[in-house]
C-alpha cells in the first residue's frame, strides 16, 4: 500500500526553541517510517519580515543539519529549501485568486505579525498563509505536525482546497493537521500567556537549540512561576505549569508523573531539575549539528537530491491545476 504523505516545514527565521523542537522537528522523526515525507526549510516565508541575506543564507544550511542531528533522515524524507522549488510561488499565486483579502486579514498572526513589525505590513505578510496552504497542496498531503499556533492556517489551506476543488473538480487531497498534545505549545518563560517563540526581544524568554549547558540551566532559574510552592499544573498556575509540561516533554513521561516527581519538592530544585533535563536531550544534538555543519558537501548534496524529488512531486500538481483552471500547457 502507498504510504499517506506528510509534510511539514521550519522558517530559517531565527535560532530554533525548544518550541520548534517539540512543537515540530521532533514528531517528524517519530512519523518517518510511517508516511512518506517532506520537510522543507521555509526560506520563502521567512521574508515576509525582514532578514539580513547573509545570515537568512547561513541559518538555512544550519537549520537543515538540525533536521538531521535531531534524526529525521535524509535517505527516507525529502529535505529541501522552498525556494528551489518555484513551483510554490506559482501555485500560490493560482490560490490568491480565490483567496479573500478579509480571510488573511482575520488570521491572528498576521494581525501579530503587523503589530510587532508595523513599519513592514507587506503583502507577504499578509499572504503568507496562501503561500503555507500552496506548500502543503503541491504533494497531495494527507498530514500536516504542526504546533497549535498554526492550527488556523492549516484551516486556511483546507479551506482553499476546499474551495478549488468545488470550482474547477476534485484536484487536491484534503490535509489533516497533527498536533500532539504533550508539548504542542511552549510557552515563554518570562510570560506564560505568549507562546515561546525564536523571535521574542527577551532572550530569557526562549531556549534555544543551541544555547549550552549552563545558559540552559540559568534562563530555566530565572523563569517566572506563580504565587504558592505547589507543582501542580492548572490554570491558576501558567509558569508551573509550562514548566511542568517542557519537562514532561523532554523526560518521556506525563505531566501527572512529573507532578508526582516533584511532589512536596520547592521551586528551586524543580527548576533545576528541568534545566537539567533540557541540557541532556541539547547535547548530542548539539554535538552532530556541528559535525554535520563540517560538511558542507554532504549537506548540499542532500538539498540538491531533495530539491529534486519536491520538484517532481510538485510539477505534478501544479501541471494539474493549471490544466483545470485553463491554462495553455502546449498539447
Ligand atoms: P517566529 O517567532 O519567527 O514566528 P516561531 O518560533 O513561531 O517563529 P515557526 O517557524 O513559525 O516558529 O514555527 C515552526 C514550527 O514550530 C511550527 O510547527 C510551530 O507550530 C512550532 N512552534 C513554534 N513555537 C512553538 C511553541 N512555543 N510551542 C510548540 N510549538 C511551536
Ligand atoms: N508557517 C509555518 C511554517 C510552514 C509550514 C508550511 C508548516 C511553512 N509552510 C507548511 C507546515 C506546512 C510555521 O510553522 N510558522
Amino acid at each position: 500500500m502507498e504510504k499517506k504523505v506528510l509534510y511539514s516545514a521550519v522558517q530559517p527565521s531565527g535560532n530554533l526553541t525548544i518550541g520548534n523542537y517539540t512543537g515540530a522537528i521532533r514528531n517528524w522523526v517519530a512519523l518517518q517510517d510511517e508516511y512518506e515525507c517532506f520537510y522543507a526549510i521555509a526560506n520563502m516565508h521567512a521574508i515576509t519580515v525582514r532578514q539580513e541575506p547573509a545570515e537568512l543564507r547561513r541559518r538555512t544550511v544550519e537549520l537543515l543539519a538540525l533536521y538531521i542531528a535531531c534524526g529525521v533522515d535524509p535517505a527516507r524524507c525529502t529535505l529541501y529549501v522552498q525556494s528551489q522549488v518555484p513551483q510554490h510561488a506559482e501555485l500560490a499565486w493560482v490560490l490568491n485568486t480565490i483567496t479573500y483579502v478579509g480571510e488573511m486579514e482575520r488570521m491572528t498572526q498576521f494581525k501579530d505579525k503587523s503589530a510587532r513589525h508595523a513599519e513592514n505590513i507587506n503583502m507577504g505578510l499578509m499572504d503568507y498563509p496562501v503561500l503555507m496552504a500552496a506548500d502543503i497542496l503541491l504533494y497531495q498531503t494527507d498530514v500536516v505536525p504542526v504546533g497549535i499556533d498554526q492550527r488556523q492556517h492549516l484551516e486556511i489551506a483546507r479551506d482553499i482546497a476546499a474551495r478549488f476543488n468545488n470550482r474547477y473538480g476534485e484536484t487536491f487531497r484534503m490535509p489533516e493537521g497533527y498536533i500532539l498534545k504533550a508539548g504542542a505549545k511552549i510557552a515563554s518563560l518570562q510570560d506564560p500567556a505568549k507562546k515561546m517563540s525564536k523571535s521574542d526581544e527577551n532572550p530569557n524568554a526562549s531556549v534555544f537549540l543551541s544555547d549550552d549547558r549552563d545558559t540552559v540551566i540559568r534562563k530555566f532559574k530565572r523563569a517566572v512561576t506563580d504565587s504558592g510552592s505547589e507543582i501542580v499544573a492548572s490554570e491558576e498556575k501558567p509558569g508551573v505549569s509550562n514548566l511542568l509540561n517542557i519537562y514532561a516533554a523532554f523526560a518521556g513521561c506525563t505531566v501527572e508523573e512529573a507532578e508526582r516527581a516533584f511532589a512536596g519538592k520547592g521551586y528551586g530544585e524543580f527548576k533545576l531539575a528541568v534545566g537539567e533535563t533540557v541540557a541532556d536531550v541539547l547535547a548530542p544534538i548539539q554535538a552532530e549539528q556541528k559535525r554535520l555543519l563540517s560538511d558542507k558537501a554532504y549537506l548540499n548534496a542532500v538539498l540538491k537530491e531533495g530539491a529534486e524529488r519536491a520538484f517532481k512531486a510538485a510539477r505534478r500538481t501544479l501541471s494539474k491545476v493549471y490544466r483545470k483552471i485553463g491554462f495553455y500547457q502546449g498539447d
